[in-house]
């Protein structure tokens, strides 16, 4: 059986559940608390993903420790029931992808809701540059992989950095213009068909995501393209859909019970 980290509310882990969900991969669920309790900073999840991020998935003879190589895992069990087994079609799939992930979801959740709320601007520089502070610390007393707290210590520097170096209206302004290029690159879809014709591909995956997450956020008015709207519209009665959970709004409720779902995660009880 695959075992699926992921957390609830986490955008990647979401690619990682609608891709799986799509190909008809079984998994067993192993929820993380990144955001309070920090999990994925734990040695015993670090001996799984170093990167210390959500989503990773572990089977037997398989160990995947991003959303990319997930959906690639996905895309290659649905074999031809999936556009991306066409050669014709798999570059520019490839291409759409690849596009999504050049958009840094982080900033755009982060820059929208330091807009709308500019007073909790003090508390995401205090708990980052905390965080920062606490990773290098735990650096310097642990013999495993001090260089990975480092590197994760920096990484948080960064985020702070690209958070308050520019207003947040301003990089919230840059974020848009930068997903609303993206959708207008997307392929023009025909009445009832997906991205890439009949067949789904690994781009409607990563689309609807990106979509809930517009909704989300309250932007989806970024999606003025009809064909993709109703895209979109059709989208959300697929099965798949449900089953994978994907959030388009915050849900509180569900936040604090997948926290304390969490806490029993076994993380590493088969392992080794
Ligand atoms: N490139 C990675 C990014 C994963 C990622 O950033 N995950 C976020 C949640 S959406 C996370 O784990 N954040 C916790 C952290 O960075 O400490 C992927 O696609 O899997």
């Amino acid at each position: 059986m695959l075992e699926l980290f992921h957390a609830a509310p986490s955008y990647y882990s979401m690619v990682a559940r609608l891709a799986l969900a799509e190909a008809g991969i079984a998994t067993t669920s192993r929820l993380l608390d990144i955001h309070l309790a920090k999990q994925q900073l734990s040695d015993a999840y670090r001996a799984l993903n170093p990167h210390m991020t959500v989503p990773t998935l572990r089977g037997p003879d398989l160990l995947l420790t991003d959303s990319s190589e997930i959906l690639a895992f996905a895309a290659a069990r649905a074999g031809a029931a999936w556009a991306d087994a066409d050669p014709t079609l798999a570059p520019a799939i490839g291409d759409a992808v690849q596009g999504h992930y050049a958009i840094s979801i982080e900033t755009l959740t982060f820059s929208k809701l330091l807009t709308a709320r500019p007073w909790l601007r003090p508390l995401v520089a205090r708990l980052l540059s905390g965080l920062s502070r606490q990773l290098e610390q735990r650096a310097a007393h642990t013999a495993v992989d001090p260089a990975a707290l480092l590197a994760k210590a920096q990484q948080d520097r960064e985020r702070l950095q690209t958070l308050t170096a520019t207003p947040a209206p301003e990089t919230l302004a840059a974020m848009r213009a930068q997903v609303r290029a993206y959708l207008q690159g997307l392929p023009p879809v025909a009445d009832g068909a997906w991205l890439f014709g009949s067949r789904l591909s690994s781009a409607d995956v990563v689309l609807a995501v990106l979509l809930a997450r517009l909704t989300m956020a309250a932007e989806l008015p970024l999606l003025d393209r009809p064909d993709l709207q109703g895209w979109w519209q059709r989208y959300q009665g697929r099965p798949a859909f449900t089953a994978a959970d994907l959030w388009t709004r915050f849900q509180r409720r569900r936040f604090l019970e997948a926290l304390l779902e969490a806490r029993r995660t076994p993380i590493l009880s088969s392992a080794a």
